[in-house]
């Protein structure tokens, strides 16, 4: 059993597509042990994305995630990680395959509704970033 953070970002709430994203992980299997619904601080987006600290479109990205609420969530399931990535679709709208959730629902490199972890490890990291144990309820 693994556990990945998912994060509907705020162009996923503001298009009204939070049932829609939330609905295809459980139908599809995963379990939900945790949500939460919050307008993210600079200061977690920042470490969210630590990774992209020295790529050009960092500010705008950190801009973007703390524009608004987002749903932060942890689902899990077996190998959830590679299955939801899958099931988000690539980060270049054009490589987003239909079926997945960028590919139905956006051409958009930014605003693409939805984080996914992408590793089990980076998974455990963004998890203790955005809950405390006892939010998880598993
Ligand atoms: P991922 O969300 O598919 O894991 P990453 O490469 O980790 O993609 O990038 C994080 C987020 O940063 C993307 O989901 C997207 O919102 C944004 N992003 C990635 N590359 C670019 C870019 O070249 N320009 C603007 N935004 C980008
Ligand atoms: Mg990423």
């Amino acid at each position: 059993m693994e556990r990945t953070y998912i994060m509907i970002k705020p162009d996923g709430l503001e298009r009204r597509l939070a049932g829609e994203i939330i609905r295809r992980f459980e139908t599809r299997g995963l379990n939900l042990v945790a949500l939460k619904m919050l307008v993210p601080s600079r200061q977690t987006a920042e470490a969210h994305y630590a990774v992209h600290r020295d790529k050009p479109f960092f500010a705008d990205l950190v801009d973007f995630i703390t524009s608004g609420p987002v749903v932060a969530m942890v689902w899990e399931g077996e190998e959830a990680v590679k299955l939801t990535r899958t099931m988000i679709g690539a980060t270049r709208p054009i490589e987003a395959a239909p079926g997945t959730i960028r590919g139905d629902f956006t051409t958009l490199l930014q605003a693409n509704l939805v984080h996914g972890s992408d590793s089990v490890e980076n998974a455990a990291t963004e998890i203790a970033l955005w809950f405390s144990p006892q939010e998880i309820l598993a």
